[in-house]
């Protein structure tokens, strides 16, 4: 039998702040001290889309992500602010930029979003809280002296702990949770800072009059596993009580997957283009399953017999790792994609901004 150590573990979580705002403001630095709205629009007009996020100054006007540019435009009213419409290829170009900063530093890193990572610093830290706690600010020093962005770190026991602990105090902050103070440290939260819990969980919980963490502690692991199953149930009790024991797994830092086919001629037909392209959009579909992957960005690319490049893509709302919404956003990305150039000779699809959402918990979060 293989004896595994009982090891104190201590766990990080780096979020980047008001990351795609930042990035702007980064760019250009004009914008800084004034608000800026980064703003997916979706449909004909300028106004019909969303706020994807904001700086901190626009906050303080309640400018909130997902909120509809219309009303963010109300509530700015008589106010000098900037508009900015995603870019969302020059946001991943700064997060590969980021997490190649933190691979260099870190043990084991998993990337858990466009923005966040964990890393595991219990070896590099030797144990030690004041350790890890240092080489975080050694961290952050580091990403701002060579991106220019602000984060905020969060240092645990655990991911549930860290994550939450990276949210605390924002921005370009450092909270440093211990492992006996953990759970005063989560029971006065409400359910849905936990790690994996969203909209669906947190009403089925509060329906069940379990509204912050320290009643869903209080809950016995019976009536959590009538609720949830045993999977979830056995996770949300560890979650509550701050004794999660999810490791942090190195995925290989896998930014983006992508396809490229050359077509049989060259056309402008997107039935003909997308017929062609399905095999390649299974395999990439395929890839990202078995890499336990969730994707929440979509492109589709053309390239002319001239070898120019065109791109579409578009940002869905929840992630998701569902072949048919690949499909169908693919499907709907072609025609916008040939309008106005031509025949393309060749054609790929490429998805990105991946979320590592790969157990029961969030599958129920997000594909039911
Ligand atoms: N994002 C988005 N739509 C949302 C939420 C987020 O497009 N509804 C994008 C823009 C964000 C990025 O994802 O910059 C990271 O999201 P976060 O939740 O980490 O939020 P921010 O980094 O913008 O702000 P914070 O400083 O609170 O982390
Ligand atoms: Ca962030
Ligand atoms: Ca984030």
């Amino acid at each position: 039998m293989i004896s595994i150590p009982v090891l104190n573990r201590i766990v990080a979580h780096l979020d980047l702040d008001y990351f795609y705002a930042q990035v702007e403001e980064v760019d250009d630095e004009s914008l800084k001290d004034t608000p800026v709205l980064v703003c997916g629009v979706s449909g004909r007009t300028e106004e019909s889309g969303v706020v994807s996020t904001s700086n901190y100054k626009a906050r303080e006007y309640g400018i909130k992500s997902g909120m509809p540019i219309a009303l963010a435009k109300r509530r700015l009213n008589g106010i000098q602010a900037s508009f900015i419409r995603m870019d969302h290829g020059k946001y991943e170009m700064y997060s590969d930029r980021v997490m190649e900063v933190l691979r260099g530093e870190v043990d084991v890193l998993e990337q858990a979003g466009i923005d966040e990572a964990f890393f595991d610093v219990t070896k590099r830290a030797a144990g030690d809280y004041d350790v890890a706690a240092a080489s975080a600010l050694q961290l952050k020093t580091k990403i701002l002296r060579e991106e220019k962005l602000t984060c905020s770190i969060g240092i645990g026991p655990n991911k549930v702990v860290a994550k939450i602990a990276s949210d605390f105090k924002k921005p370009n902050g450092l909270t440093v949770v211990r492992i006996d103070q953990a759970l005063a440290f989560l029971s006065p939260m409400s359910i849905d800072r936990i790690y994996g819990v969203g909209p669906k969980t947190t009403k089925l919980l509060e329906e069940n009059g379990i509204a912050t963490i320290h009643e869903l502690a209080s809950a016995t692991t019976e009536r959590l596993e009538d609720l949830f199953g045993k999977k979830l149930a056995v996770y949300l009790h560890n979650a509550s009580n701050g004794t999660d024991d999810e490791l942090v797994i190195d995925r290989g830092g896998v930014s983006q997957l992508s396809r490229m086919i050359t077509l049989k001629h060259d056309t402008d037909d997107s039935g003909q283009i997308v017929a062609e392209l399905l095999p390649a959009i299974r395999d990439v579909h395929e890839k990202l399953v078995s890499k336990s992957l969730f994707f929440r960005n979509v492109s589709a690319i053309g390239i002319l017999k001239d070898l120019s490049i065109h791109t579409r893509s578009k940002t869905l709302e929840t992630p998701t790792n569902d072949y048919s919404v690949l499909e169908k956003e693919v499907r709907e990305l072609l025609p916008a994609l040939l309008h106005g150039v031509g025949d393309l000779r060749r054609v790929g699809v490429r998805i990105s901004d991946f979320q590592d959402m790969m157990d029961q918990r969030s599958l129920t979060e997000f594909t039911s």
